[in-house]
């Protein structure tokens, strides 16, 4: 394992626990004429031995990441929006009723959770610096500034807009590598009793579920209850509640408020308990999930060639960020998984970053059913096996890999 590093939150050292090798841009879709040009950093993952914050090694700028072209658009899942409608109305009955409110979100993307805050007629704004999904927001009547919310961003807010009673995120928290200059520009914003809620994939559902493909270079930080909590008392917030999610394969939703403003949910305690039992700071069970991620390649590999060797087609469900981890650390490339279908526009005719398995349209799919279908996209399974019943009925077959690699009955 590559030498430690220093952690971007108390600059002690980080232990790397795992070691993907050179891995592309996990959302960099790209056409054939750009191959040549590819970018690869080492992607590892580690734990601060100071702060027990779980991170990567490698920083990668976020304009690299984040930009006018980002090709994740959050509404192409009708299950996330269903989620998000729920999530926005929950935390806005959560807020004081007062008749001039302001609700901000931190990385809205296309608006899939402020559509819900606009039409309350709430007054609101998200902060989103990918142009494109911005510009997608704003079409759509979603107040929304295109910029990367951090201490001096929330300066210009608070002094145009005044404060916020309520903050948002959802998958964003952990994508900001500069967690202070995010926390500063929060408590600038944050009203008396107001509260800051989001949620993001959560660490303990990695380590039980194997999911190792959450580790890419947009997801920074791997959150536990118990490495947020210490680093927001610092600045004077406090984590009250904690509510598992199952979206996106397993996400935790945290409710913080200024110290003092409500007493913590009976729940905390229990979940922080179970951190404990878990290990989530400790190398020796981090270091069991590195070997439970090695196998869970070979394994996925071996089953793959298994079905080329039977004469089987497979194709890549869902073109995410995730499966550019699992190609390239399981070299998988068009010989095994014929192509990924995918219904977000701007990724089809491309390739998967790195090992290059070409992304085609849904219509692909539905116009010749292969024997299997791998399910890139396995945070959204029970959406997509309800909607390919007759996929099923035709005797295909879903292949997945989390929490371990098989057929799916
Ligand atoms: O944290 C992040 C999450 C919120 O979204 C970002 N860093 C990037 C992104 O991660 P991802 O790419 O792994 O997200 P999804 O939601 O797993 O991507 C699903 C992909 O599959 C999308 O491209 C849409 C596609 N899809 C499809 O083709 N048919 C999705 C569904 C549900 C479908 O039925
Ligand atoms: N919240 C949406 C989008 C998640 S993808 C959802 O849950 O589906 C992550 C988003 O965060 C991208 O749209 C990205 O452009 C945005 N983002 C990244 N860094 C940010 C920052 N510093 N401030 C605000 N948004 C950011
Ligand atoms: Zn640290």
């Amino acid at each position: 394992m590559s030498e430690s590093k220093k952690c971007l939150v108390c600059d002690s050292n980080v232990e790397p626990f795992v070691s993907f090798g050179k891995m592309p841009i996990a959302n960099g879709f790209l056409r054939e004429d750009e191959f040549s040009k590819e970018s690869f950093y080492d992607l590892a993952v580690g734990v601060c031995v100071g702060c027990k914050m779980v991170q990567l090694t490698e920083l990668i700028d976020p304009s690299k990441l984040f930009h006018e072209n980002y090709a994740y658009f959050s509404s192409t899942s009708q299950g996330m929006r269903k989620h998000f409608q729920a999530f926005a109305l929950e935390a806005l009955n959560q807020t004081t009723e007062r008749s001039d409110r302001f609700v901000l979100e931190i990385g809205s993307n296309d608006g899939i959770m402020l559509r819900n805050i606009a039409e309350a007629g709430v007054r609101h704004l998200g902060v989103e610096p990918s142009e494109n999904v911005a510009k997608a927001a704003i079409a759509s009547g979603i107040q929304t500034r295109c910029c990367f919310f951090d201490s001096k961003s929330a300066s210009q807010i608070r002094a145009e807009h005044g404060p916020a009673d309520l903050i948002l995120g959802a998958n964003v928290i952990c994508h900001i590598p500069d967690l202070h200059s995010l926390i500063q520009g929060v408590c600038t914003l944050l009203n008396k009793n107001g509260l800051f809620i989001f949620e993001e994939p959560y660490l303990g559902d990695i380590v039980n579920r194997t999911s190792y493909d959450q580790f890419y270079d947009e997801h920074f930080y791997y959150f536990s209850i118990q490495s947020l909590s210490e680093l927001l008392n610092s600045y004077g917030l406090h984590i009250v509640n904690a509510q598992a999610q199952e979206v996106h394969g397993g996400s935790m939703r945290y409710t913080v408020c200024w110290a003092g403003d409500k007493t913590e949910a009976p729940a905390l305690h229990s979940l922080k308990s179970r951190e404990d039992q878990l290990g989530l700071d400790s190398l020796v069970k981090l270091n069991e999930l590195k070997d439970r991620i090695e196998k869970s390649r070979d394994d996925l590999r071996s089953l793959l060639e298994t079905l080329k060797g039977e004469g089987k087609r497979v194709v890549g469900y869902g073109a995410t960020s995730k499966s550019t981890i699992v190609t390239n650390y399981g070299n998988i490339g068009p010989e095994l998984v014929e192509y990924i279908s995918d219904t977000t526009p701007t990724k089809q005719g491309k390739f998967n970053p790195g090992t290059h398995i070409p992304i085609m349209p849904y219509e692909s799919f539905t116009a010749n059913y292969p024997d299997y279908a791998l399910l890139f996209a396995w945070n959204h399974r029970e959406e997509i096996v309800e909607k390919e019943q007759h996929f099923l009925s035709q005797g295909g077959r879903f292949i997945t890999f989390v929490p371990t690699v098989g057929i799916v009955d």
